[in-house]
This record gives C-alpha cells, sequence and structure tokens, in this order.
C-alpha cells in the first residue's frame, strides 16, 4: 500500500495495474477540494514515473458513495467571481491532466458520483458502475445555482451528444446507474460485488492497448442534430425554450450552463473551458446559488434532526398498517412499500374501498417499474408486501399504524379506539390530519403517549415534505419512530407544533383564502395562476386548490376559521364550487377542466358559480403583493408562537409543501430580504384598503423596530 503522508489517495500494485482507493478521512463522503486536487496530481505524479504501473483503476473507500461533487463548503466562501472563476479554472487544470495521463485509467463506480466526481470520471478512460440503487450518476450543479465548471459541460456532451447532455445538465438530473449505463456514460453496469474485478481487468484490456467502441444510443435524427452545427442549433433552440418554460428566467444556472456546452462545441474544448469558468465564477456568486446551497444544507442538516432534544432511537417498522384506502391511504401504502420496502396492511370500511385502494397502491409500484426505476423482479417482491381486509387482521404486527380516514375528529377519534384494541400494545399511531389538533384526536386515548401525526402531502408519492406532529403527551419515542419511518419514505421530516393547521396550512390557508377575495374582485384565475408562476411558484394558487380539492380545501378553512377567527373567514365564492360538484382534478372538473385527467383550460361556467366576471381587477403588483404579504405576515405569526423550531424548517416546509419559489429562499428568508419594516409598511396600507386580515403581526412589527431578522 502506497500513500503520502495524511493522503486521502492510496494505491497498490495488481498484476501491473495500480488499485488507487480515494478516502477522505473523518468524511462521510469524498470531495473535491484543494488539498485533495494537490493528493491527486502527487499521486498520479508517483503513477506516471512507477515504471511497474501499467495502468490504474480507481475507487472509492466509502461504502456507499464514489465521489460527492467538489466540496461545496469550500466554493460558497469565495466572494468574488475572479476567485471562483480561479476554482473553476484549477479544477479544470487538475482533470486535463487526468485526462492526458500517460497510463490508461478506469473507474469502479459505486454510491453517489455527482458533480465533480462524475467530472473526474469522465475525465478517465473507461467507467465502470455497480448496478447498486446507491448509484447514482449526474451533474446536479445548476439545482446549486452553478454549472458542472471542472469540465463537465465539455466532456459530457463529447461522450453521449448535446442533446442527451443537456437533458441531464440543465436539469441537474441524477440518473440511476442503469440510465447512466443506456446513455453512454457507464462502459459496463455490473453486480458490486465485482465491481474491483471487472474495473481492473478493464485497466488491464486498456494497458494491453484495447480500446472501448462506443457507439452513441438514439436515432439517425438524433445523431444528425447532434452531429453538426445546423442541428445543433436547432437544439440550443429548443433547450432554450425548454428552460425559460421552467425557470421563467428566475434561474440563470441552466442558462449559462447552455452557451457554456454550446460555446464548447461550437468554439472547441480549449474555449469551452475557458467560458465555463467564467460562467461558473459568476454564478458562484449570485444570490441564487447563495440561496439554494442554504436549502442544500438545511436539507442535509434535517437528515440527521429527530425535532426533539436527546432523541430516543426510533422503533423499527417492518409491518405498516394503513386505515383508510382513499387518496392519501394509498398513496401512503403504495410509497412504503416502495421506498421502505415494508410490508403494509391496508383496511376500509367495505372490500370494494380496499380494492380499489390496493390497485392505486400498486400503480405507485407499477410507475416504478415503468419508469424502469426497479426490476420486474423487484416489482414481484414489492407487490407481495400489499395486502388489505375489511378487517383489522393483521394490524396485531404492525409496529406502526397511519390513518388517512375522513378529515373528521369523531372519525378519526374512533379509529383510534379500533386501533388501540386491534394493535400491539407498543404500536405507534399517527394520524395523517392535515389541520386536527393531535391532542384532540388523543383525547381518551389509552395510550396518549404514542399518537402522533404525520401530515403527509398529496401526492404522497411525490411531495418531498412530511410534517410530524407530537401533542403535549406524546412520547419521544413515538417522534423518533415517526421522524425515521417518514425519511425512509424518502420524506423530508419537519417536526411541528400541535395547533391548527400545523405549519403548512397555518401560511397556505390565508394564500389561498385571498386568491379567492381576489376572484371574487373580478381578476382572471388564468392571471391569478400565471404571476404567482412568474413570481416562482411551480403552479399557481387556484391551479393548486384543483390539485388539492375544493372539498378539503373547504374543510381546512372551516377548521382554521374557527380556530382562528375572522382573519382566516372562508371566501364564499368557493363554497358554491363545492355544491355543484367542482372538486378539482380528482372530479374531472374544478376552475380547469381536466378531460383525460389532463389540465385543460379554464371552464368559464365557473364565474357563475363565484359570481364574479373578469374585469381585471388590481394591478399585478398588488395581486402579487396580497398573495404574498398575506403568506409571510401568517409565517411569522406562527414563528412567533413557536409552530416551526426554527426559520430553517419552516422555509424547508414552504419550499417543499407547496412550493414556494427555491430561488428566495422560503418566506422567512425572503421576508429577510425585503425587510421587516417594509413589509409592515406594505401591510398597514393594504388594511386600510381591504381589511384588518392584512395588519402586520407583532412578530413582522417588533423585527421593524428592532430592525431584527430571523436568520441574524
Ligand atoms: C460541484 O461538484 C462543482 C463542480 O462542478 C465544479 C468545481 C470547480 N460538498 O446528504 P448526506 C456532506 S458542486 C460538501 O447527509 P446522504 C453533507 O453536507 C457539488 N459537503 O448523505 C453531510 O455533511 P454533515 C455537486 C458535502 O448519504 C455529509 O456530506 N454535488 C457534499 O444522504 C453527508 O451527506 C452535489 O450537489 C459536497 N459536495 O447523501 C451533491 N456532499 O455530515 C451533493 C455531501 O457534516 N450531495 N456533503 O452534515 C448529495 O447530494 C448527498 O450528500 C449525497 C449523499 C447523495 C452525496
Amino acid at each position: 500500500m502506497v500513500s503520502s503522508a495524511g493522503s486521502a489517495l492510496t494505491w497498490e500494485l495488481v498484476d501491473g495495474v495500480a488499485v488507487v482507493t480515494f478516502d477522505l478521512k473523518g468524511e462521510p463522503v469524498n470531495k473535491l477540494s484543494q488539498v485533495v486536487k494537490q493528493d491527486m496530481l502527487a499521486t498520479f505524479e508517483a503513477l506516471g514515473h512507477d515504471a511497474s504501473v501499467k495502468a490504474v483503476a480507481f475507487f472509492s473507500g466509502k461504502p456507499d458513495s464514489f465521489i460527492a461533487g467538489a466540496d461545496i463548503e469550500e466554493f460558497v466562501k469565495l466572494t468574488t467571481a475572479a476567485e471562483a472563476e480561479r476554482l473553476s479554472a484549477e479544477g479544470q487544470e487538475m482533470l486535463d491532466r487526468v485526462a492526458r495521463f500517460s497510463k490508461p485509467i478506469a473507474v469502479g463506480i459505486h454510491g453517489a458520483c455527482l458533480g465533480g466526481g462524475l467530472e473526474f470520471a469522465l475525465a478517465c478512460g473507461y467507467r465502470v458502475a455497480s448496478d447498486h440503487p446507491k448509484t447514482q450518476i449526474g451533474l446536479p450543479e445548476v439545482q446549486l445555482g452553478i454549472l458542472p465548471g471542472a469540465g463537465g459541460c465539455q466532456r459530457l456532451p463529447r461522450l453521449i451528444g448535446a442533446r442527451a447532455a443537456l437533458d441531464m445538465i440543465l436539469a441537474g438530473k441524477v440518473e440511476r446507474a442503469a440510465k447512466a449505463f443506456r446513455v453512454g456514460i457507464v462502459d459496463e453496469l455490473v453486480h458490486p460485488a465485482i465491481l474491483q474485478d471487472v474495473t481492473v481487468a478493464a485497466a488491464q484490456r486498456l494497458a494491453g492497448g484495447w480500446r472501448p467502441r462506443r457507439r452513441r444510443p438514439g436515432s439517425l435524427v438524433g445523431a444528425l442534430l447532434d452531429g453538426n452545427p445546423l442541428g445543433r442549433r436547432l437544439v440550443y433552440r429548443a433547450a432554450r425554450k425548454q428552460v425559460l418554460a421552467r425557470t421563467r428566467g428566475n434561474y440563470p444556472a441552466p442558462l449559462a450552463a447552455l452557451e457554456a456546452v454550446a460555446h464548447g462545441l461550437e468554439h472547441g474544448m480549449t474555449e469551452g473551458l475557458k467560458r465555463e469558468a467564467q460562467l461558473f465564477g459568476q454564478l458562484a456568486v449570485t444570490d441564487v446559488s447563495r440561496k439554494l446551497v442554504q436549502i442544500f444544507f438545511a436539507t442535509t442538516a434535517l437528515k440527521k434532526d429527530f425535532g426533539i432534544p436527546n432523541p430516543p432511537p426510533p422503533a423499527v417498522v417492518k409491518r405498516l398498517g394503513v386505515v383508510g384506502a382513499g387518496f392519501m391511504g394509498s398513496g401512503i401504502a403504495g410509497t412504503a412499500i416502495a421506498q421502505a420496502g415494508v410490508d403494509v396492511r391496508m383496511k376500509d370500511a367495505d372490500l370494494p374501498r380496499v380494492a380499489k385502494g390496493l390497485a392505486a397502491a400498486r400503480e405507485i409500484l407499477d410507475d416504478r417499474l415503468r419508469r424502469r426505476h426497479i426490476t420486474k423482479y423487484e416489482h414481484t417482491r414489492l407487490i407481495a408486501l400489499l395486502s388489505g381486509d375489511a378487517s383489522y387482521t393483521g394490524f396485531g404486527r404492525a409496529e406502526l399504524v397511519i390513518e388517512a380516514v375522513f378529515e373528521e375528529l369523531d372519525v378519526k377519534r374512533q379509529v383510534l379506539r379500533e386501533i388501540e384494541t386491534a394493535a400491539r400494545p407498543d404500536t405507534v399511531f399517527a394520524s395523517n390530519t392535515s389541520t386536527i389538533p393531535i391532542h384532540l384526536i388523543a383525547e381518551g386515548a389509552k395510550r396518549p403517549e404514542l399518537v402522533i401525526g404525520m401530515h403527509f402531502f398529496s401526492p404522497v408519492a411525490r411531495m418531498p415534505l412530511l410534517e410530524v406532529i407530537p401533542s403535549a403527551r406524546t412520547a419521544p419515542p413515538a417522534v423518533t419512530t415517526a421522524v425515521a419511518f417518514g425519511r425512509r419514505m424518502g420524506k423530508t421530516a419537519i417536526v411541528v407544533k400541535d395547533s391548527p393547521g400545523f405549519w403548512i396550512n397555518r401560511i397556505l390557508t390565508p394564500y389561498m383564502n385571498e386568491a379567492g377575495h381576489l376572484l371574487v374582485e373580478g381578476v382572471a384565475i388564468e392571471e391569478i395562476d400565471r404571476l404567482m408562476v412568474e413570481f416562482g411558484f411551480p403552479v399557481g394558487p387556484i391551479t393548486l386548490l384543483d390539485e388539492v380539492g375544493l372539498d378539503v380545501g373547504e374543510k381546512v378553512v372551516g377548521v382554521m376559521h374557527d380556530a382562528f377567527g375572522e382573519r382566516f373567514a372562508p371566501v364564499a365564492a368557493f363554497a358554491g364550487m363545492v355544491k355543484s360538484g367542482r372538486l378539482g382534478r380528482k372530479a374531472g372538473k374544478g376552475f380547469y377542466t381536466y378531460a383525460g385527467g389532463k389540465k385543460g383550460s379554464v371552464d368559464p361556467a365557473v364565474y357563475e358559480l363565484i359570481g364574479s366576471q373578469p374585469n381585471g381587477g388590481p394591478r399585478p403588483a398588488e395581486i402579487i403583493q396580497r398573495l404574498l404579504f398575506v403568506t409571510l405576515n401568517e409565517a411569522a405569526r406562527a414563528v412567533g408562537e413557536g409552530i416551526v423550531r426554527t426559520p430553517r424548517d419552516g422555509d424547508i416546509g414552504a419550499i417543499f409543501g407547496f412550493g414556494f419559489p427555491p430561488f428566495r429562499g422560503g418566506p422567512l428568508r425572503h421576508a429577510d430580504d425585503l425587510g421587516a419594516a417594509r413589509i409592515v409598511g406594505e401591510l398597514e396600507r393594504l388594511a386600510e384598503r381591504y381589511g384588518p386580515r392584512f395588519a402586520p403581526c407583532d412578530v413582522l412589527r417588533d423585527h421593524a423596530q428592532r430592525n431584527a431578522k430571523f436568520y441574524p
């Protein structure tokens, strides 16, 4: 074994092949930093001079990750574009040396191979990857508001073609190994057990003069598009259009990445690298990048945070009971199986409902199979974990039961009573309520210490957030069990206070209600949605209401109105919609039409029902202000009441729970950016004009007075 003192890289010689292992001591993942760069250069220098080394096989020493990319902590410290450009140029230079190394290099990839990690692998001659789900390959840089700045914008399109490369780079996609193999990033896909042997053998073959023959997958037309400047111009134009449709110009990184790719393909590698470094430098110091990096670190921190002091170990959940086989229940069941691989037993009042729920849960697994996220074999194995009945048989073995029945206190209490008889004495009972306080559900329970809230968002399989709500009587192990299981389901979990609407519905309700007020005042449905999408939301509030379901919305507002009074008063116009059965997407009609499940245009008949006709209404800027400030105000008030533990939880919740624009950092960071004094001033003006629901809360007044911030 050879290594220099303190080095992260060690190597040993196996039949003429230097088997190099990269293992950054004391760090959970390998990342590329200035120190590692020196190490890497020194190691390759030594390997180059050692005549007994004929080829190199490169691996990670970490059990489940290859290289997680450049060290994000390092580049966020940079304060000028020039410094960031230099960092990028130095990274490029290192990988250029790897690419021009005198002996062939094969890499064996197992685990995350992301950003700079993939850029390193692309600079090597041959890539073998394990077909393990942990092996994830991609250039996620734009998700951090930057671009692949160590040659990735140049090497990936040269390897797999402009279209396929742009598809990955511009969306920051991370792919499973099988997909990376299909598009041609990976040369060989193998079982993890033989990764090392296959990679070393490839290095040996390369040393013997063998060169891999690569054929790009895809059609003749595709090859024509990628293969000549005219075709590529069409590709760039289409990519630009797609990016603008997705980002509305709010995120500069994807367009900059497109420019770096295009510049390199049209003017050669050297020019491309230069442009790539310049653009990396500019992006790295933007506010958008700072915000996205903060989100990354906040999400990472939440992976380890159980939301309570001295968290006890969670119960290991192997069997889950789900009561209520409707849309949410089946979503929870299907996602729990797909993500956590647990045994799921569903229960509803009668067999037809159970059958419908089982079919919907199964659809989640079918979808994974269709997308090739799981194999046929895995699909069959997972389907076998799903069962259901109209009785509680099987619930006696569940460590966790989640109820997703009708949002009615009495119904939920009844289910809890039944579970306390049917399940084990230590089974944790979680309610997927979206509004009802947990202490009310637990009233009269035999074991209130095991009762907790787990509020999932719809559709469960896709929405990344989970609110975990302990009541004052919930015991710590129930909290850790709920958080840990939520994480196994792939969710980011925030632990929030037991108060009506918790965090998300607390701040979402005034936002939705305000949209209702605007409708009544004559703003067109599409206009409200368009403005908020331009502001940065993935969909506007009216579309969101259609997605959530108007009946659900009505229930939520009712609970909030009872709890908090007039500022949550429901907008009468929505009631007519519910009465006439226009419940949103699930009913095939809401504000918009949904023919064959696809969202169509606004149904003009809706205006009759809400009793107003579009007449322009307030100015666009005023519309945005009303929707935004009513939300910020409620968020600040809820923070003051301790609904979320930290502004970080609040911002991550709002971003993941209802799509608050990530580039604005969340409602609380955005409030800090605007400044409390300005918000208070605007709220006072709005209150005068539109009513006391806009009256600024004490927290904002206090911030304004002391010039304080949520993030000091
Ligand atoms: C880049 O590469 C730029 C180049 O193109 C150009 C350069 C010139 N840096 O998430 P986990 C930490 S940009 C610093 O809990 P998991 C993380 O903060 C980079 N730290 O584990 C945490 O620290 P702590 C592009 C990093 O198994 C610990 O590692 N790459 C980095 O659930 C464990 O992380 C990315 O965007 C990093 N690059 O997930 C990938 N990566 O323990 C970002 C991780 O102190 N990373 N850490 O709290 C990820 O997506 C996930 O961390 C990963 C592991 C999938 C790797």
